[in-house]
């Protein structure tokens, strides 16, 4: 079989565009698809529309050495990376309608001997269903379905688990599951990736590797939904959550998550449903993590509710809206959704601030909030509530928070930067490490 040399990634977002710039670095020549013109002429320019660490350059440098192309329609390659977004629809139901148009579109410049892989996040069963349309498609070809080693296309699905702010590095260094529709698909999808891939490469088949990523995200809501409801327990048994889970987290074998204003993000809030609707008799668990989460933003607006003086008009800094620390991403975000559930409420001004973005966002334009610097937020309100622990607020001084009502949703000023210095008491453990590398006690 001849060498993959051109390698087409369909969709050039959070990680197409990412994994277009690894393996033009690698030295493919790389065919960008998108269906947004103006995404496909940033980057023709060389510059970038997501904010990733290091990207930029990266980019810039495989754009300028002619390795990496942008296009709006699909164009003839060796391989093909499928990286279109997998929605839900308002029902929680996974919307496959972009794989299934990427497919459609790739469909007239397949050849014998490509190979393509889908990376998107999708319900048990897409890769299959894909092959199939495309097997429709294309009666010439020969396709894993149905005909297995036989076929003249290969096909794969292998999810991307990199995490957002850290995407590169992951991209390289994480272990990767490799799911062929044949054994042949398999080996030929693992000797692509391990063109860049540091980690491990583990192949099973699609079905598996499908479950395999929604797995990893559910694992992670289901966890985060333990420490949201201990943060319940201990607010009824009025006890600090953010130290029973670090004192509980002492113990060798248990690892809780941090409590939040919920879950955000494309990922983790969303791909739990992709298993509860392919098995929603056997998902009580995840299900109940899902409402667990989903339920924070409100179960924080009551505690902020529980402080306001009904009798007069108060101001509230609210303070990041990104759905996670350090980005600027706002999708999705319970930071926002907390926002958008106070302005509905009466006599209450609302100054917000977010260190990493310039406005407000879309949604919560035209609800009378206010945006500002994180300082001057602070210094004009009665209240105050931390929704995201950027960087930047561990600077606040704690004298401006002095007369204020505080709600720390992250536990950051309240328990991290707060910790009592004599609530701990050396153990032997650490005199013998001191003694090991000659330290002096
Ligand atoms: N969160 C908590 N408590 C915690 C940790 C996180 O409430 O202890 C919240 C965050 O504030 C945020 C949300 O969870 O709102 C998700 O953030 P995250 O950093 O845990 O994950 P994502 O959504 O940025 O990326 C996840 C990652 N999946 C896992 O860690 C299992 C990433 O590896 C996946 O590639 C990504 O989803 C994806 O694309 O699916």
């Amino acid at each position: 079989m001849a060498e993959i040399r051109t390698v087409s990634v369909i969709g050039m977002g959070y990680i197409g565009l990412p994994t277009c710039a690894i393996f033009a670095s690698r030295g493919f020549d790389v065919i960008g698809i998108d269906v947004n013109e103006s995404v496909v002429a940033k980057v023709n320019r060389g510059e970038i529309h997501i904010v990733e660490p290091d990207l930029d350059g990266l980019i810039q440098k495989v754009v300028a050495n002619g390795k990496l192309r942008a296009f709006g329609t699909p164009q003839a390659a060796d391989a093909y990376i499928i990286a279109v977004p997998t929605p839900i629809t308002e029902e929680h139901k996974p919307d496959i309608s972009y794989v299934l148009d990427a497919a459609r579109s790739i469909a007239p410049v397949l050849k014998r001997d490509d190979l393509i892989v889908l990376e998107s996040t999708s319900p048990v069963g897409t890769t299959r269903t894909m092959t199939s349309l495309l097997a429709e498609l294309r009666p010439d070809l020969k396709f894993p379905v149905p005909h297995g080693e036989e076929a003249d296309v290969l096909v794969a699905y292998s999810p991307e688990r990199v995490l957002p702010g850290k995407v590169l590095t992951e991209l390289i260094n994480n272990d990767r599951s490799i799911g062929g529709l044949s054994r042949k698909s398999s080996e030929r999808a693992a000797t692509l990736y391990s063109s860049f891939v540091a980690g491990d490469l583990f192949i099973t088949q699609a079905e598996s590797a499908e479950l395999v990523k929604l797995t990893e995200n559910a694992f992670r809501d289901v966890n985060i939904a333990f420490a949201n409801e201990l943060a319940a327990v201990c607010q009824d048994l009025s006890l600090n959550v953010w130290e029973v889970i670090d004192l509980a987290n002492r113990h060798p074998r248990v690892n809780i998550l941090q409590p939040s204003p919920g879950v955000g993000g494309h990922c983790i809030a969303v791909d739990p449903y992709f298993i509860i609707d392919a098995a929603p008799n056997s998902t009580r668990l995840i299900s109940s993590a899902r409402r667990i989460n989903s339920e924070r933003p409100l179960s924080v607006v009551k505690d902020i509710e529980a402080l306001l003086d009904p009798t007069r008009e108060q101001t509230i800094a609210c303070l990041g809206l990104s759905f996670k620390p350090n980005i600027d991403d706002m999708r999705e975000s319970p930071a926002v959704e907390v926002v958008k559930l106070l302005s509905k409420l009466p006599n209450l001004k609302i100054v917000a601030a977010e260190p990493n973005a310039r406005a407000l966002p879309r949604e919560l334009e035209g609800n009378d909030i206010a945006f500002t610097d994180a300082l001057s937020a602070i210094d004009q309100s009665d209240i105050v509530v931390l929704l995201v622990d950027h960087r930047q607020f561990n600077f606040v001084d704690p004298e401006a928070l002095k007369d204020k009502k505080l709600v720390d949703t992250r536990g950051l000023w309240t328990w991290r930067k707060a910790r009592k210095p004599d609530a701990r008491i050396e153990g032997k453990r650490s005199e013998l490490e001191r003694s090991r590398t000659g330290e002096a006690a």
